[in-house]
């Protein structure tokens, strides 16, 4: 397998600003074939530092003033709807997945639901051409946040060290950028008005305000975990209103929507719950999903959230093989949990592979509801890369929060001045 080369290296920022379709596929060749021929270390010498960041500061602009729950409303007979769960670094099935679905256009809108980057060793190049899409197509193309687009799950499965790899002394400024920009992507998104999708998945109400009786001791360690009995299901104005700023959502305190929306799995168990598992987020019932569609109105929900090794894991729900799986089936719709990256993780510490498809759902008029599913083997064969993490270490303990690693800090300004 080869790849074109590129048209015009190194790259440089478009004038005036004019992001332009060839100008994105002179970005998505130039990356494909860096991927193949040059060591990470050359990433530079074809994607220099400036350019990289004008197209994150460009994208993060427009994502930040984004609300938490996007409303994406494709107008007229003939625009589609395509929805991508996660798709983890894998640039050649992302690439796979855009010629195949079909480029983002006026008639073709794509939702993306998260976890763009980490496990698989080209989260920079993935993430950063369907920023340039975003750019180009804001109004078409939205990106929304998932658990991986954060500090903590960066510095443990990959990101981190990749940019650090690939941009070396400026690196960490690279990183820096990169976690500003996904402060600044969305929570959800509401497609025709019937549609649901978030990474992880429903949430919470808000916290009440607390009291100043029950305002915590400085240094003290605060019990705000909910028990089950106090837990409800959020509203959408909830939604909009919560902070979602923030270098890793809280699991304690009173900003828990962003981690109830990113790191929530479903349940064939009634109820919420407290998601002990991950040690963030919540398990719902089919009786919950009932009622967010019914409240709101919806008929579909579409998360993401749980690849293969995640459902090997579960009892409950199905194995993602087909890279899709319909875990509840109410009176009003349904909820799907939908996965995009094939042939998942890139990096095992067995032979025993998943070989696992991916899928894209494509929502189609005249009420978006009735999704077709898409499934897709992986592109094969992949670069020769060595992992940016230590997946034999952590992957028996799948995305299990280590708490401690998270007290550190809250903001991005945090980590050291800009
Ligand atoms: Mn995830």
């Amino acid at each position: 397998m080869d790849a074109n080369p590129p048209p015009q290296i190194p790259l440089s920022w478009p004038p005036e600003d004019a992001l332009t379709l060839d100008w994105i596929h002179s970005l998505t060749t130039t990356l494909e074939w860096a991927s193949w021929k040059l060591p990470p270390s050359g990433l530079p010498s074809v994607l220099p530092v400036p350019v990289l960041l004008r197209l994150l500061l460009t994208a993060s602009n427009i994502l930040h003033k984004e609300p938490n729950c996007l409303r994406v409303d494709p107008q007229g007979e003939e625009t589609s709807v395509v929805v991508v769960g996660d798709v983890h670094g894998q640039l050649h099935d992302v690439l796979f997945l855009l010629k195949d679905a079909g480029f983002p256009s006026d008639k073709r809108f794509f939702v993306f639901n998260g976890d763009y980057v980490d496990r698989g060793a080209w989260g920079v190049e993935t993430f950063l051409i369907l920023l340039a899409w975003k750019v180009f197509l804001p109004e078409r193309v939205y990106l929304l946040r998932g658990n991986h687009e954060s500090k903590y799950c960066t510095s443990v499965y990959g990101f981190e060290k990749e940019v650090m790899e690939k941009y070396g002394e400026q690196g960490k400024q690279v990183y820096r950028k990169f976690l500003r920009c996904f402060e600044g992507l969305p929570l959800a998104s509401i497609i025709a008005g019937n549609v649901y999708t978030a990474h992880g998945g429903v949430f919470r109400g808000a916290a009440l305000t607390p009291s100043k009786r029950s305002k915590r001791k400085k240094g003290r360690k605060p019990i705000a975990v909910a028990d089950s009995n106090s837990l409800r299901l959020g509203s959408l104005e909830e939604l909009l209103k919560a902070r979602r700023t923030v270098l890793d959502p809280p699991w304690e305190g009173s900003n828990l929507i962003p981690g109830d929306v990113l790191w929530s799995d479903p349940s064939l168990n009634p109820g919420l719950s407290p998601n002990n598992e991950r040690g963030i987020g919540l398990l719902w019932g089919p009786d919950c999903t009932e009622e967010f569609l019914k409240k709101n109105k919806f008929k579909l929900i579409i998360r993401s959230h749980e690849g293969p090794d995640a459902r090997d894991k579960r009892q409950d729900l199905k194995g993602m093989h087909e890279g899709y799986t319909i875990d509840h089936v109410v009176e009003s719709g349904r909820l799907i949990t939908l996965f995009s990256a094939p042939d998942y993780p890139q990096f095992q510490a067995t032979e025993d592979r998943y070989n696992n498809q991916g899928a894209y759902i494509v929502l189609s008029p005249p009420d978006y509801s009735t999704p077709t599913f898409h499934s897709f083997d992986a592109v094969k064969p992949r670069p020769k890369v060595n992992p940016y993490y230590d997946f034999e270490e952590v992957i028996d303990s799948d995305e299990e929060l280590d708490l401690k690693a998270m007290e550190s800090s809250t903001s991005v300004e945090d980590l050291t001045p800009i």
